[in-house]
């Protein structure tokens, strides 16, 4: 039962973590880096080809511009993965220095909608069935622009690509506590994306990124508040010890993300219609091992979650029984799950090692040989 779900379990690599990356400070080349999306997807491939639980792998906008997006998804297939989520980029043009959607000149805000819509044209022609929209949107100083006004021009875009989505399709809408906009964030919380997502009905829902919440906030109360409303889309794993630190996920907190998984699981989410993605950077490790350990600490703290025996919690809570429910839980936390998952692995003609599975499998020294000259794909790339 509990192997069932987990080879099932789907969870997706985004492009962005296979190139560059690094801090305000400084971005730090490593050997063997994508020099384009096509290398980009052969690599999350070797993700999904150790692990068996990532077919596919989410594109952000422009970051993997290419001639033709039909070509990219067929040559994803090749590889045995799919096209994921659609990621729209209205952050890293000169025009948005004061906003995108919610910028006060409205021809700021017209380039900004035609991106959006340009990503669902990706959509159509990928085959992906979900766009992702994260905002910088905000201001810096008190005064700077309307709070209201903003308000209205992010709703404004925001039904203009709603009535645009398909049949199948969805946008997932992202908030951020703060950043790159210090004093009002046009999306901050949970909140103000469910409100708009329950304005616009069924194909707009929320996407929470594990590490974009203040220090202390309960997440998964925020999971399972906005699955009992229908309106959890999915997922931004990622680790943060102070901000948005996009760190392995499982790294910093993985009582947080077995905490987060069990409210997924008891309500209803566990299920290909809530998207488990990966949002991380891998500035000082090895890009496609970081990859494999993210997706292996999601399968852990999915199968502890799983593990738990609910009818003796559901039983404790009922008593009263404070330490007995707990305990129920922790039980559940502190099993080791290594050789149940790797007993899995081999029962899907895998490695139960993917780690070391990929490090015996020479891919990287072969990617390290071959992809010389050109340039390797980073942030802006
Ligand atoms: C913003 O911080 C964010 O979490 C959004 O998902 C972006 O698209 C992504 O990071 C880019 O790395
Ligand atoms: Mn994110």
């Amino acid at each position: 039962m509990i192997k069932e779900a987990l080879r099932k379990q789907r969870i997706e690599t985004p492009s962005w973590a296979y190139g560059n990356s690094g801090t305000r400070f400084k971005v730090f080349a490593q050997p063997g880096v994508p020099r384009d999306p096509y290398e980009k997807i052969a690599d999350a491939a070797q993700v999904h080809r150790f692990t068996g639980v990532a077919p596919t792998v989410a594109l952000h906008i422009p970051w993997d511009r290419v001639d033709s997006y039909a070509d990219l998804a067929r040559h994803a297939a090749e590889l045995g993965v799919g096209i994921g989520a659609i990621n729209s980029n209205v952050f890293q043009d000169d025009d948005y220095k004061l906003g995108s959607v919610t910028h006060p000149d409205p021809a700021v805000r017209a380039k900004a909608l035609a991106h959006l819509l340009e990503c669902v044209d990706i959509m159509d022609e990928t085959g992906s069935d979900t766009l992702k929209l994260w905002f910088s949107d905000g201001t810096n100083y008190p005064g700077q622009d309307d709070i209201r006004a903003r308000q209205d021009r992010l709703a404004e875009a925001l039904s203009s690509v709603y009535e645009r989505l398909g049949d199948g399709q969805r946008f997932l809408l992202e908030y951020k506590l703060f950043e790159p906009a210090f004093y009002v964030t046009d999306v901050p919380d949970w909140g103000t994306a469910y409100a708009h997502c329950v304005r616009l009905g069924p194909k707009a829902q929320v996407v929470v990124d594990t590490g974009h919440h203040a220090p202390g906030t309960n997440i998964e109360f925020i999971v399972a508040f906005l699955l009992r409303e229908g309106k959890l889309g999915g997922f931004d794993f990622n680790s943060r010890f102070y901000a948005d630190d996009d760190l392995m996920v499982g790294a910093a907190d993985p009582f947080q993300l077995f905490r987060i998984m069990f409210e997924v699981i008891g309500g209803g989410g566990y299920t290909e219609r809530t998207a488990f993605m990966l949002d991380q950077c891998h500035n000082i490790e090895p890009k496609i091992p970081g990859q494999i350990r993210s997706v292996m600490n999601v399968q852990e703290a999915t199968a502890k979650a799983l593990l738990v025996d609910r009818d003796a919690l559901a039983a404790a809570q009922r008593a009263g029984d404070v330490l007995g429910a707990n305990a129920v839980l922790m039980d559940a936390y502190n099993t080791d799950v290594r050789p149940l998952l790797a007993e899995l692995r081999e029962e899907m003609g895998l490695a139960p090692d993917p780690m070391a599975a990929y490090a015996k499998s020479g891919y990287f020294a072969k990617i390290a040989a071959d992809r010389v000259g050109g340039n390797q794909a980073g942030w802006g790339a």
